[in-house]
């Protein structure tokens, strides 16, 4: 009976033990190098930079091209982000005729982000409209494994497309006006791991 005990508390403290080792090499991201050359462990932490975000307006039925630049190389990157935000312009008070002033409702806005990265491969978002009254946004988001890009092959293209753009329109629908495009807004950020 005792030597049974014995047993179970072993066998609980190599499990307990496998669990550990377990869960600290599962804290170093795969592909990175855990030697800092020293023979010590390097602790890695994750790091963002985030560009000034990049203002623009676009026509209706319109594609515009942001070339954004990362001047230096990036060691260890693990994720790349673009995100495209609007708002579109507010309900707009009119005095067509003799029946004084009306507002018309603006119906939303639609836009879809591409990114090109420094290697030609290509990836596109769908056409999303903004809810109505409130903030629209697509985003694209590239994962890494850690690799470095070089200074000399980091130039990304950004294709800001703008598609329909709702009208502004009276509560009969028999009066509108043109709503002929946006403003948005467009951020980039990055991560990498430091230590
Ligand atoms: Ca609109
Ligand atoms: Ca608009």
């Amino acid at each position: 009976m005792y030597g049974k005990d014995v047993m179970v508390i072993f066998l609980g403290v190599i499990i307990t033990l496998v669990a550990l080792v377990g869960a600290f090499e599962g804290g170093i991201p795969k592909g990175m190098d855990d030697d800092d050359g020293g023979g010590g462990d390097v602790e890695w932490r994750v790091e963002t930079f985030s560009f000034n975000p990049i203002l623009g307006h676009s026509t209706e039925n319109s594609q515009s091209v942001e070339m954004v630049t990362i001047e230096e190389d990036i060691s260890k990157l693990t994720e790349v982000r673009f995100t495209l935000t609007w708002d579109d312009e507010d309900d707009a008070e009119v005095s067509p005729g003799p029946i004084g002033a009306i507002t018309l409702t603006n119906r939303p806005d639609q836009f879809a982000l591409e990114i090109v990265t420094p290697w030609g491969d290509s990836q596109m978002t769908d056409y999303v409209y903004n809810e109505y009254d409130k903030e629209g946004l697509v985003s694209i988001v590239l994962p890494f494994n850690g690799q470095t890009i070089e200074a000399d092959e980091n130039v990304w293209e950004v294709v800001i497309l703008c598609g329909e753009c709702g009208d502004q329109v009276g509560r009969t629908g028999t009066y509108s006006e043109d709503d002929g495009g946006n403003s948005w807004r467009l951020f980039v950020e990055y991560d990498f791991l430091a230590n």
